[in-house]
């Protein structure tokens, strides 16, 4: 367990951040802003999909005081915000399954969700 609440938030941070630099390269060769390889596409979805489950750890109670742009409706809202968390899972799941096949609407749309996940969650829960 967390030893500060300190710990949890850079836990989070750290997670949040691989998930973004994967996420992103996977969002770069889509737009066609680098050479789509399906096998570097598909190793990053698999990133993607196994980090998803780790961020929701560092959400501990009063995590949402320090250097966070975690806004105290996370802790009020939990419920919400724990469901929000496992459609994010599930949708990056689907992601890593579909990045296997090499249907290009599939891809996009599983990508599509994904996306949606992180943004839905960030335009309630996150500081702008
Ligand atoms: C990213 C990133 C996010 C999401 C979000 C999707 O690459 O860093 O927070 O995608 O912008 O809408």
């Amino acid at each position: 367990n967390f030893k500060e609440t300190a710990d949890a938030i850079e836990y989070r941070q750290a997670a949040f951040g691989l998930i973004a630099y994967n996420f992103g390269d996977m969002g770069a060769m889509l737009k066609g802003k680098k050479p789509f390889d399906a096998a570097v596409f598909s190793s990053r979805a698999d990133n993607v999909a196994a980090l998803s489950k780790l961020p929701h750890e560092g959400f501990i109670d009063g995590s949402d005081k320090g250097d966070t742009e975690a806004l105290a409706k996370i802790w009020q809202d939990k419920a919400d915000f724990d469901s929000k968390m496992t459609a994010f899972q599930d949708n990056a799941a689907a992601l890593a399954i579909a990045a296997k096949t090499s249907n290009e609407n599939n891809i996009k749309q599983a990508f599509a969700n994904t996306g949606k996940s992180c943004k839905g969650c960030h335009d309630v829960y996150k500081k702008d």
